[in-house]
This record gives C-alpha cells, structure tokens and sequence, in this order.
C-alpha cells in the first residue's frame, strides 16, 4: 500500500514520522513531501536540497497513479477535486469541525468564545470539509494565549491520529456527516484581527481576548499606530496565580 503525507509544518511532520516508523506496518510504502508554498519545512534536513515538492492542482494525475492513500498534515494547498474523488485523501486538522473549519482555528475559538479541537476527516473539495472520522476537543481556559491552545491541539491531533491508525490504513472507520457547516475563517479574517484601533469602544473581556488571541510566541500580531504613524506590536502575558 502506497501511502503519500503532505506536511508543511515541520512540528507535525516529525510527529507522524515517528508513529508510522512505531507502528512499522511493513506493507506501507510511505513518501513525505511539501508545497511549494515556502514554509519552515524547506529547511529540513529530510526536504532541505531534494525535489520533494507536489503541486497538487498540477500533479494530481501522477498523485492518482501513484498512491492509495494520501494524508494531508497540515498541508497548505487545498486539493483539486479530481484527486480527492479519485483517491482517498484525509486530513488533519487543527480544529473541531464542523465548528473551527480554515486557518489558525484557535484564534477564532478565543475570539468568539466556540469550542476548539483537533479533527481528523476524508477531504472532499471544499476547505477543511468532508466526513469526519475522528474529533475531539481540547480545553481552552481565559489565562491562555494562542499559543497555549494550539499546542494542546496539535497533541490531540497526534493522539486521534494514533487511536485510528490501523482504522485509517485499513479503510475501516465509520465516519460521520455533519448538516452544519459551521464557519470558515480565512487568512484575511486574521489580518483584519491584527488591526487595534485605539478608540472602538469594547470591555475589558473583549479586549484580553483580541490580545490573547493574537499573542502566539514570538509572531508580531496585534499592531496600532502611533501619533507619528508608527506601527506598535502588541502581545500580553497573562499568568494565573498559583
Ligand atoms: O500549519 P498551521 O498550524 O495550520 C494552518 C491552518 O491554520 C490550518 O487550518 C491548515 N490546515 C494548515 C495547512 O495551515 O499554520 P502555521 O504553522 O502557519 O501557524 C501556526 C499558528 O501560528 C497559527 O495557528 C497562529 C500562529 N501564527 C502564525 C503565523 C504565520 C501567528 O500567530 N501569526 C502568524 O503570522
């Protein structure tokens, strides 16, 4: 069985490296490869300097040829319906769907006080869409920044997608379907956030959720102007008393 995972996040990438390499099904042919999209994984030394790279909206004929089955951990492109109705494609997604479907799920879960997940489904050619083998939600607690969340997210990922390895490769899960389409969020709907415009009128609970939302490690998010046109970076430290 020939298997192909797409990864353009190295963090998860090497997560599921290591859980096929654990589960060492022999009859897996596994490949790893990326977008072209730059992304951190170019650098890495399984990537770094070797063609590893699929268009999939150029490639899907050779992808169709080649694999049984395709894993999208956190790939960026968003697969042409061609493929996904012509081979099984799953992926993994840092949000619970159908509620946090699009980008950077965590950010929209603070914003709009929703539940937050990792899900796991087959894809159909819509974002983040398509029935649903596995999802589960994480906690989310007012002290947290993004950050905080998305890791706990990215662990359930890893978790769900041990629980339903041999399901996932043996094709033998029961999937579920969801009426609602919940919402997606774009990578504008996160620009749009990033912009604090200093006189709106909001409550103190609005405002440590903007900034919580938008503080995740060292990224320059949150932003306003000063009198002089100058851009100021904004982030916020919340710690809980022990
Ligand atoms: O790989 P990923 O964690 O996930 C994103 C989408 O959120 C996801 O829905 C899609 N399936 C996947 C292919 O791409 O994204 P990332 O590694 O670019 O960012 C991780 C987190 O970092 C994000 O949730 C929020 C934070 N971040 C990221 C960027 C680029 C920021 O706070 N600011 C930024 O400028």
């Amino acid at each position: 069985m020939r298997v192909l995972v797409l990864s353009d996040n190295v963090q998860q990438y090497i997560r599921i490296k290591k859980l096929f390499q654990e589960r060492d099904r022999k009859e897996l042919k596994i490949d790893y490869k990326h977008s072209p999209i730059r992304s951190s994984i170019w650098e890495h030394e399984d990537f770094n300097g070797k063609n590893l790279v699929i268009n999939v909206k150029r490639d899907w004929r050779e992808l169709l040829l080649n694999y049984d089955l395709i894993i999208s951990m956190h790939c960026m492109q968003l697969f042409p319906k061609e493929l996904v109705e012509g081979v099984r494609c799953i992926n993994i997604h840092p949000g619970y769907n159908p509620v946090n479907r699009g980008w950077y799920p965590q950010v929209f879960a603070i914003i709009h006080d929703t539940i937050i997940g990792a899900t796991i489904h087959e894809m159909d050619e819509k974002l983040d869409h398509g029935p649903i083998i596995a999802h589960e939600t994480v906690p989310k607690y007012l002290y947290d920044t993004s950050i905080d969340i998305y890791n706990r997210v990215l662990s359930k990922e890893i978790e769900l997608f041990e629980k339903y390895f041999d399901s996932i490769i043996d094709n033998t899960y029961i999937t579920n379907s969801f009426e609602n389409q919940g919402k997606v969020y774009l990578k504008r709907d996160f620009i749009d956030l990033c912009e604090l415009e200093l006189d709106e009128k909001v409550t103190y609970r609005e405002v440590i959720n903007r900034l919580r939302a938008l503080t995740h490690g060292d990224y320059k998010n949150a932003y306003f102007f000063d009198e002089e046109g100058r851009k100021v970076y904004v982030s916020v430290n919340l710690e809980l008393d022990e």
